[in-house]
């Protein structure tokens, strides 16, 4: 026993991330990378001191309830923490943590691409080249949708929104809109030239494309469902880059095959890494394997926010980005 907390690595993580792991903590790395199992949680919950998670690992309630245990940490990699049971953790007196703004900007600019890629049909373009069935150049082939001047709807105005907001308005000079329960200060919008509407419903009338920005939690499960579907423009495009549970995938689906809206772009599954497989032959539609924070920098970024969070606690001081 080095004497040094233990702490079990649910996944593999970027080289950099591992050292630093390694040379500070008794870590118990995955180089398999297999997600681990639910008794697999459970066993490390009771032989490790914390657990660095992922998305990937359902940290529910029963999974924390194992006895006798001895983590009193979980550090999430990631911004969004739906994977743990938060409510459970806060009762048994388990710290969660998690690692926001490292990922900001790779998650704005994926947003942006699965907006660019759907107005411009860079998705069904690439497809039909690769196919071979590009006959040449015709004035009226593949005709996309203009971006610059269009009204973008954002759902949800926190960092990621805030980044996108910026993109969008000062990159392609695209009208800025939002609605978020908890909005940030006036000039803060403004300084982002973003308006804020008084409802959801609001931006879903006026916006030529929806951007969801909102967390997992019940209050946001199918919180775009047939209704609002319904309220949205038959010309305007959804985008998710938040998760895939804010979605109701069926009624997306039925959405789409109704043309009630015109496409959509999605980075994030209500049940991934399944995806409802009519969607997989809709060419109005681009799917990403939850890309949203895929880039070197910023996966390391996120791996060392967390040994950040972990090296806090095990010295007893405050964690940098608490959640419980
Ligand atoms: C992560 C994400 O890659 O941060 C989040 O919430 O969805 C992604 O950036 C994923 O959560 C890994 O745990």
């Amino acid at each position: 026993m080095s004497g040094r907390p233990v702490v079990v690595v649910t996944r593999r993580l970027p080289e950099p991330v591992h050292e630093a792991l390694v040379r500070e903590f008794d870590a118990r790395l995955n180089p398999d990378d297999r997600p681990l199992t639910t008794d697999g949680l459970r066993l490390a919950l009771q032989s490790a001191d914390a657990l660095l998670t992922t998305v990937t690992d359902k940290v529910t309630a029963d999974v924390l309830s194992v006895e006798p245990r001895r983590a009193r940490l979980v550090a999430n990699f990631g911004v969004g923490f739906n994977n743990i049971d938060i409510e459970a953790a806060k009762a048994r007196g388990i710290a969660v943590s998690n690692t926001p703004d490292v990922l900001t900007d790779a998650t704005a600019d994926l947003a942006i691409t699965l907006l660019l890629m759907l107005a411009r049909r860079a998705g069904e373009g690439e497809r039909q080249l690769r196919a071979g069935e590009w006959t040449g150049w015709r004035p009226t082939h593949m005709l996309g949708t203009h971006v610059t001047g269009k009204t973008l709807g954002l759902i949800g105005m926190g960092r990621i929104a805030r980044a996108v907001a910026q993109r969008a308005h000062r990159g392609f000079g695209m009208k800025v809109i939002f609605h978020d329960p908890y909005p940030p200060p006036p000039e803060v919008a403004a300084a982002l030239g973003a308006e804020q509407r008084g409802s959801l419903e609001a931006v879903l009338r006026e916006a030529d494309f929806v951007s969801l920005h909102c967390p997992a939690m019940p209050e946001t499960r199918h919180l775009m469902n047939r209704d609002r579907f319904a309220l949205m423009r038959p010309d305007a495009f959804l985008v998710n880059t938040a998760r895939g549970d804010v979605v109701d995938e069926a009624a997306l689906v039925e959405a789409l095959q109704t043309q009630r809206i015109a496409g959509a772009g999605l980075d994030v599954f209500e049940k991934e890494p399944q995806v409802t497989p009519v969607l997989l032959t809709m060419e109005n539609v681009v799917l990403l394997p939850h890309l949203g924070s895929a880039t070197r920098e910023t996966r390391v970024a996120m791996g060392m926010r967390a040994f950040e969070n972990l090296t806090l606690f095990f010295s007893d001081k405050p964690l940098r980005d608490p959640v419980v």
